[in-house]
């Protein structure tokens, strides 16, 4: 009786042994178990070289996932100060308003753009000329960070002044 009994016992501990390490397998197999970031794919990125102390970087993102996200906010090693700002025609005026996110939806893409939305550097500490890069950080609210090493391009393409009203 004793003896049927422990038996028992270890037949159980083996089993559960073999469904333990067989769950530690499937997960190491499974080619789904990408890191979060990873789902936020940096599609294009640049930074017109600045001609005052303030730059516009300008970010595509493209979000693999099936979860619609949000943009909080952005770092970068050149200054403390970097804010989510979308440009806007007022009355004929371009104006810039400071917005607290902006939406990456599902599959779909956040597009930033002379003109539209972009993230501004204030009070850059380093001058950057074409050739240099900036790495930033960008926050979102559901798959975390995304690091990228921004390059400043020539600045021929935005509008001389456009984000001289700061
Ligand atoms: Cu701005």
């Amino acid at each position: 009786m004793n003896r049927i009994l422990r038996y028992a016992a270890a037949a159980c501990g083996i089993a559960l042994l073999l469904v333990a390490s067989a769950c530690a397998d499937d997960t190491a197999a499974d080619p789904t178990a990408t890191h979060e970031g990873d789902l936020i794919e940096v599609v294009s990125a640049y930074i017109p070289a600045p001609p005052t102390h303030t730059a516009a970087a300008y970010v595509v993102f493209r979000n693999h996932s099936d979860e619609a996200d949000r943009l909080l906010s952005a770092s970068a090693d050149v200054t403390d100060t970097v804010e989510l700002h979308q440009t806007s025609m007022d009355g004929g005026t371009m104006t810039m308003i400071h917005v607290d996110a902006i939406d990456l939806p599902a599959g779909g893409e956040l597009l930033m753009e002379p003109g539209g939305y972009h993230v501004m550097l204030i009070e850059v500490t380093r001058e950057l000329h074409e050739g240099d890069s900036v790495q930033m950080t960008f926050t979102f609210e559901h798959h975390g960070t995304v690091d990228f090493s921004v390059p400043v391009v020539a600045s021929s393409g935005e509008p001389a002044g456009g984000h001289g009203a700061h």
